[in-house]
């Protein structure tokens, strides 16, 4: 699956040791996932590379100004036409586990095209003409949405099928389907007794029906 981001920060992208390593940096490695960064600044016309102005009406902040971003879009949109312009913003939809499967299976041929805003915003113009799909990833605001869009990245390539081995499936997953979309039982692992703290008897009992019905039971 290709993502292509657009920010005016590419190294925190591509100097990212969590793109290189585990999970994510095997599935690169592999080819199952590609990112591709993209500068939203080379595409200012600006004499000083210039991407934000003062906002219309006034008020704190900066707002991310059209021109760099049409052009930037424009650009990416070339390279991969059928790819979803993904906005992330504090005031998008918030992004969940069912996101997140529908984006793996729906978008895994196209890929996703992801904005990253910064300052206050972006002009209402840019988000008008050429965003598909706003996304948050929760009720706080974040300085912009690079980590926003990691946070995505993450979430949708461990779903893309062989990207996660057989013994981590994300059909057990907190929140999947299987589990009523609840939160994971807790889990114990050796020793029996740690610290004079034992492990539930049920999970020792070798009764594979009674294991499963405590499991179901300590979902949250
Ligand atoms: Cl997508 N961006 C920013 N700037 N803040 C956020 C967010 C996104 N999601 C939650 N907070």
């Amino acid at each position: 699956m290709r993502f292509d981001v657009l920010t005016i920060f590419p190294s925190f992208f591509e100097e990212n040791p969590y793109f290189k390593y585990s999970i994510l940096g095997e599935a690169t490695k592999k080819g199952q996932i590609e990112v591709h960064t993209h500068d939203i600044r080379e595409y200012s016309e600006d004499k000083h590379k210039k991407v934000d102005d003062t906002p219309y009406g006034g008020g704190a902040g900066m707002v991310m100004t059209c021109q760099p971003l049409f052009a930037a879009i424009k650009s990416v949109k070339k390279e991969n036409p059928k790819a979803p312009v993904v906005f992330l913003t504090p005031q998008g939809e918030t992004w969940t586990q069912p996101h997140a499967e529908e984006f793996a299976t729906k978008h895994e041929q196209t890929g996703l095209i992801l904005l990253c805003g910064r300052y206050e915003g972006i002009d209402q113009r840019v988000r008008d003409a050429l965003v598909d799909i706003e996304i948050s990833i929760g009720d706080y605001v974040l300085t912009g949405g690079e980590l926003a869009v990691m946070t995505l990245i993450d979430s949708i390539t461990r779903l893309i099928p062989g990207v996660l081995g057989n013994e981590n499936s994300p059909e057990e997953d907190s929140f999947c389907v299987k589990f009523d979309r609840k939160k994971e039982y807790p889990h114990y692992t050796k020793p029996e007794e740690f610290q004079g703290i034992k492990v539930p008897d049920v999970l020792l009992s070798g009764h594979h029906a009674n294991i499963e019905a405590w499991r179901h039971d300590n979902l949250k």
